[in-house]
């Protein structure tokens, strides 16, 4: 495992909550049959839960650290704000996601699937740079459970 070598600021994404509050396993799973497992990928043309606006410079992520509150889809604008060619992966649950090689001032959108809680890379993947500092980390927290206890981000069922 990598070691961040320099503390980075952390960016909370709080947009597109509350329009995820609804989100879960309903009737449209349920054909999947009694006592089967919840999909593992989203159904398509599912709605992403936030997008996060990255630009890559050279050789940094901006920003390079991202705390989601909840797992979902998540949309990614990735942005090459440097001057030579650079790419994004993300290193997700379900599996790695990367944008085409994008030249300086090119841009891309990404969807990664962070359907679970937890720590995932996001990095650069063209020649060194993940390595020259072209990297970070998307936390994806699941305060379902708070948001409830506080009565915040839900809301109310009827
Ligand atoms: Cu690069």
């Amino acid at each position: 495992m990598r070691m961040m070598g320099r503390k980075l600021t952390t960016a909370l994404i709080a947009g597109a909550l509350a329009s995820a509050a609804c989100g879960g396993s309903g009737p449209a799973h349920e054909r999947a049959g009694r006592g089967a497992p919840p999909p593992r990928v989203a159904p398509p043309g599912a709605a992403p839960i936030a997008t996060i606006r990255v630009r890559e410079i050279d050789m940094r992520l901006r920003p390079a650290k991202v705390t989601l509150r909840r797992p979902g889809l998540v949309r990614l604008e990735v942005i090459n704000a440097g001057s030579t060619l650079h790419a994004l992966q993300v290193d997700g649950p379900r599996g790695p996601v990367r944008t085409r090689p994008l030249a300086p001032h090119g841009s891309a959108t990404l969807t990664a699937d962070l359907g679970r809680p937890g720590e995932y890379e996001w990095y650069c993947p063209i020649a060194d740079h993940v390595d020259k500092g072209m990297r970070g980390t998307i936390k994806v927290l699941d305060r379902t459970a708070h948001d409830r206890a506080d009565g915040r981000g839900q809301s109310p069922k009827h």
